[in-house]
């Protein structure tokens, strides 16, 4: 459907809406003022049905939306039922990064990523030099980065971490093809 013809009657809707509220709210004015304990206890009930509705309301949408969870641990299930994942371990060291030269196109890979040292950032940007994902390297931990590369080209890593002299130089790439 064409998206022209419906703007001028949702405008006109909308603009006919705010100024009947602004008519109400002028209306409402035109009363002599209440007194403040006639006004406070209705306030607090507002509020409290306020509180209900919202709590309620929200609730609804979390339990409504959550099968649309971005993030991957929800789906790993399903992957993992398929068996597509690549591991791929990531060492960062001060002023590199330990990693394969070469990473397919379109499959799920789980960067493990840790560090040899300090901390570091592990930051991957693409070919067209934006950032896609990125994550700590931390001594002693294992950090799990779940990304799937769906654009072929050269990628570069960048440490994102200030760790020392020669963080700015700190980078490494590889091919995703
Ligand atoms: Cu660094």
């Amino acid at each position: 459907m064409a998206k022209g013809p419906l703007v001028l009657p949702v405008f006109l809707v909308l603009a006919a809406a705010a100024m009947a509220v602004m008519l109400l709210v002028a209306l409402s004015t035109r009363l002599s003022p209440l007194p403040y304990s006639q006004v406070q206890p209705n306030g607090y009930k507002l509020r409290r049905w306020w509180f209900v509705i919202l709590s309620v309301g929200l609730v609804a949408i979390f339990a409504v939306t959550l099968p649309w969870f971005p993030y991957p641990p929800l789906r790993a299930a399903a992957h993992a039922a398929k068996n597509d994942t690549l591991y791929v371990k990531i060492t960062a060291q001060q002023y590199g990064f330990t990693m394969p030269s070469v990473l397919p196109l379109d499959r799920r890979i789980v960067f493990e990523v840790t560090s040899l040292d300090v901390n570091h950032g592990f930051g991957i940007y693409d070919p067209r030099g934006q950032i896609v994902a990125q994550v700590q390297a931390m001594p002693d931990y294992v950090n799990h980065l779940p990304v799937t590369f769906t654009r072929a080209g050269r990628y570069t890593v960048r440490c994102l971490e200030y760790c020392g002299i020669g963080h700015a130089s700190m980078q490494g790439g590889f091919d995703v093809r």
